[in-house]
């Protein structure tokens, strides 16, 4: 066997992952699709990449050193499964399987569990940064059992993005860990697209300025401390002028916003983790809200405000503007790090979360400056309860939150949505909050229902007999 690495699945991810890892000294790849014609084509389209196609799984398996190393690159649910099921039955225990699809982290949670009770294995391993990405340099954030990061690590350092210096990939934790940050990235990703859209939204609609001329001021933000792939690639869709109508493309491209599913997975998961991701929530809202046309289609006459919305100081609001996604991204991506906590707690993973921001560093579509900051601040204080309570996070919020609430008022007085915007400082000031109303709802459940509440001068559990003669009894402790 002269291979050392394999591929399953070769559409464009699995090609491109293929050419990545045949383009590294010293690798020699297994390829294998369920469709041969694939494989040749691969195969005779790169001349001079170092791969050793099979048209078995058997052939597959025959021409790989042990232990066998295999990445499953397809469509992810039941062709995995199928996968996996053949690559048994061929490779011996001690191989190693990682799924690089887009697999629900609990999947790989009984994926990773049946087949290491066969002696395999598995690793489930969040692949980020597209196609582009896959074949020049992914962010990898792999799962699985610490004994497969022994002969997979240093292959999936070779492959991955580099970020001053260091490779886009770290060991994120076992079984469904790597599937898990993998998610939680896709979410914040959802997040960040949101707020910049209603950043431009505000611009456009307050301003006047038009899609090219709103591309300059992300560029220009692009220099600053917004530096990201997304604020780029913004200025680039916006400055694109189409072909068949001359005008600006954004201006007719149909404004319902697709989904794969990825955003909504990480708030069903954070509402079962009871974490508050409204950021990541309200933009994953924003999509479906887009799509519902037929419900547009009836909406147009609901009442707005009567006066024209004209920002009067052009430069001191789209600065505002600027102001108002920072500190809201600031806050998205702290929701992001505390789902990540609260899963790490629950399912008994040890991540490393300033590891996690680093090798978002480069490589996947969250890319950005801003990330050495969290990381920053995860090594000044590996424990942080609230990534926004650190010190730098704390000064810059400081600094935008009064145009961040100028924003959101701004934004409430047009008539113009900013879900992102809004939800995002809610939840900075419900956390800054000496008191919350959640007392009161206390008392409406322990009316309605004799949830029973705290006191704050005693400890206990009590309630009041509402349909009595509303005294106070000590109650049981319910929890
Ligand atoms: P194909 O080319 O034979 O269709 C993306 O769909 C990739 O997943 C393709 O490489 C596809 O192979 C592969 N795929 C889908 N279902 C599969 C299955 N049940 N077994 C193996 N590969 C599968």
């Amino acid at each position: 066997p002269t291979a050392n690495i394999g591929v399953v699945g070769l559409a464009v991810m699995g090609s491109n992952l293929a050419r990545n890892l045949a383009s590294r000294e010293g690798n020699t790849v297994a390829v294998f699709n369920r469709t041969y014609a694939k494989t040749e084509e691969l195969v005779t389209d790169h001349p001079e990449a170092q791969f050793v196609p099979a048209s078995s799984y058997a052939e597959f398996a025959a021409s790989l050193q042990k232990p066998r190393t295999a990445i499953i690159m397809v469509k992810a649910g039941r062709a995995t499964d199928a996968v996996i099921d053949e690559l048994m039955n061929v490779f011996e225990p001690g191989d190693i399987i990682v799924d690089g699809g887009n697999a629900l982290f609990t999947d790989t949670i009984r994926r990773e569990k049946a087949v290491g009770e066969r002696g395999f294995n598995f690793v489930g391993m969040g692949v980020s940064g597209g196609e582009e990405g896959a074949l020049l340099g992914p962010s990898l954030m792999p799962g699985g059992p610490d004994q497969s990061w022994v002969t997979l690590g240093p292959i999936l350092k070779s492959i991955a993005a580099v970020a001053e210096g260091e490779p886009c990939v770290t060991h994120i934790g076992h079984d469904g860990a790597g599937h898990f940050v993998k998610m939680v990235h896709n979410g914040i990703e959802y997040a960040d697209m949101q707020l910049i859209a209603e950043a431009y939204d505000l611009i456009r609609r307050g301003t006047g300025k038009s899609p090219a001329e709103i591309a300059d001021i992300f560029a220009e933000w692009n220099r600053g401390e917004l530096e990201s792939y997304l604020i780029e690639i913004t200025a680039e869709v916006l400055r694109q002028t189409d072909a068949a109508t001359g005008g600006p493309l954004v201006d007719v491209i149909v404004d319902e916003a697709g989904a794969k599913g990825t955003g909504a997975w990480t708030v069903q998961t954070a509402l079962d983790l009871g974490v508050p991701v409204s950021g990541i929530a309200e933009a994953t809202f924003a999509r479906s809200l887009s799509s519902h046309r037929e419900q547009r289609d009836v909406s147009g006459g609901l009442p707005g405000p009567a006066d024209a919305f004209t920002v009067t100081d052009v430069d001191a609001f789209v600065e505002q503007v600027r102001l108002a996604l920072y500190a809201s991204k600031i806050v998205a991506y702290s929701q992001g790090f505390d789902e990540i906590r609260a899963g790490a707690a629950q399912y008994g993973w040890n991540i490393d979360l300033g590891a996690v921001s680093k090798i978002w560093r480069a490589g996947c579509i969250i890319r950005a400056q801003f990330l050495n900051r969290i990381a920053d601040a995860y090594d000044a204080e590996p424990e942080l309860p609230v990534l926004l309570t650190a010190p730098y996070f704390v000064d810059a919020l400081g600094r935008a939150q009064d145009a961040w609430r100028q924003i959101v008022a701004t934004a409430a007085g047009a008539g113009i949505p900013a879900p992102a915007f809004s939800s995002s400082l809610a939840y900075y000031d419900g956390l800054r909050a000496e008191r919350l109303p959640a007392a009161l709802i206390q008392g409406q459940r322990d009316f309605f229902g004799a949830h029973t509440y705290r006191r704050t001068d005693k400890a206990g559990t009590f309630h009041t007999l509402w349909s009595d003669d509303r005294s106070e009894v000590e109650a049981e402790d319910t929890h």
